[in-house]
Formats: C-alpha cells, sequence, structure tokens
C-alpha cells in the first residue's frame, strides 16, 4: 500500500492530488507541524533524515522531493496520461514546469515569506526584502503570460505539471496576490472544479483532523 507522508498546510497535498488523478489507492499518514516553530517535529526526522512533507512509503522506497515523488509514481504505478512523452509537442513545457515549481517558483515566495517574519531584519528595509519583490513581479507575470496564452502549464491538456504548479499557484492564491493576474485565477478555477482535486482536499482534511504530533 501507498503511504503519503502528510504535514498540514504543506506540499503534501499536491501529492494527494496527484494519486487521486492517478486514481490510485493509498493511505494517508499525518502529522502535525511543532506549534511554535512551524516545523516538522522528531516523528517524521525518524521516517526520513531530511523529514520533510510531502514523504512516500511504498514498500522499502522513502522519498521525499514532490518532483521526484511524481516521477516515481508516474513511472511505477501508471501515469493516467497526465505524462506527456519525449516525443510530444507538450513534453519540453512539461519538462521545465515540473522542474520550475520546485527550482524556480518558490525561492522568491519563501524569501518574501521569511523576510515579511522579520527574520531578515525589519521587515522591508533588507536587499533581501527587494530581491524577493522583484523575484515575485517576475514570476507572476511570467506565468500570468503563460496561461493567457493556453489552457494548462504545458499546453492544451491537463498534465502532472498542472498539479505541481498547482500548489505554488494557490499559495499566491493565499497570499490574497492573484486579483490582479486573471489568467491565474482561472487556473484555479478549473482546478477547483476537478473532481479529483475536492477528493484529494477532503481527504487532506480527514487526515488533518487526525493527525498525530510530528
Ligand atoms: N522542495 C521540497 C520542499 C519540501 C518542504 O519544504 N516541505 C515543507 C512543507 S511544505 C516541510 O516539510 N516543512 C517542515 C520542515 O521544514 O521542517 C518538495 O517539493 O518536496
Amino acid at each position: 500500500m501507498l503511504t503519503i507522508i502528510h504535514v498540514d498546510n504543506s506540499r503534501s497535498d499536491r501529492l494527494i492530488w496527484l494519486c487521486e488523478e492517478l486514481g490510485l489507492d493509498y493511505q494517508i499518514e499525518a502529522y502535525l507541524r511543532d506549534p511554535e516553530t512551524g516545523r516538522a517535529g522528531p516523528r517524521l526526522k525518524r521516517l526520513h533524515p531530511y523529514a520533510k512533507a510531502p514523504m512516500l512509503r511504498d514498500g522499502d522506497a522513502v522519498l521525499i522531493e514532490s518532483g521526484a515523488i511524481f516521477e516515481y509514481l508516474m513511472g511505477r504505478h501508471g501515469d493516467a496520461g497526465l505524462q506527456p512523452s519525449p516525443v510530444d509537442k507538450d513534453w519540453p513545457a512539461y519538462l521545465q514546469w515540473m522542474h520550475f515549481a520546485e527550482g524556480s517558483a518558490m525561492l522568491p515566495i519563501l524569501l518574501d515569506h521569511f523576510q515579511a517574519a522579520g527574520m531578515a531584519g525589519p521587515p522591508g528595509e533588507s536587499a533581501l526584502a527587494g530581491m524577493a519583490k522583484d523575484g515575485m513581479a517576475q514570476l507572476y507575470a511570467y506565468i500570468e503570460s503563460v496561461l493567457s496564452e493556453q489552457e494548462w502549464f504545458a499546453g492544451d491538456r491537463f498534465t502532472a505539471a498542472d498539479v505541481m504548479m498547482g500548489w505554488v499557484v494557490e499559495v499566491v492564491l493565499n497570499r490574497g496576490e492573484i486579483e490582479p493576474y486573471p489568467a491565474m485565477a482561472g487556473f484555479v478555477d478549473k482546478m477547483k472544479a476537478r473532481p479529483a482535486y475536492q477528493r484529494a482536499l477532503s481527504r487532506a482534511a480527514e487526515a488533518t483532523r487526525t493527525a498525530k504530533a510530528g
């Protein structure tokens, strides 16, 4: 049985959504963050030395890193057509967005989050603050330009890259920053209308209700 190690309000939401899109049978083992630090606790460290969510257990294999877990799942358990093949015209864009989500998109957002929390001196005053804001403006404009031209991140059909990037777009939404970007907002509507997304949301909420201390 596939087991998703889930932490509340985290990137493991995207893995639950992928499993629903793929129609896989899986269970969720949920842990709460440390209420003071927001970090994963010692239980997660016992499961994997790097202690991050999402984490996937499949028999003897225990993996972290969303993109790697996505490739692993689709490679070993079937991709349900969510992964263009290397000869497909959408493959270059698919690959780019699959890696972009964690390799590029999250950096300026996290820099801004940490500086706004006062971790880089008084919020708004450090060199980092300007860098984060510039990076976010560039990121949002880029995503908006792509989604204005096409239905989904890799082209005209829904792929696993939309699940990877979906979490990034949700972060933009939850930060209250999506309003100037109608194509991104339209993506959120299409994402939330997917039955697999809705099932994932309720599985994640149920898992969080019964989560153990991390
Ligand atoms: N790039 C990694 C990021 C993993 C990550 O930072 N996960 C956060 C939750 S969204 C986490 O586990 N935080 C707890 C901690 O760092 O202690 C991925 O996409 O899997």
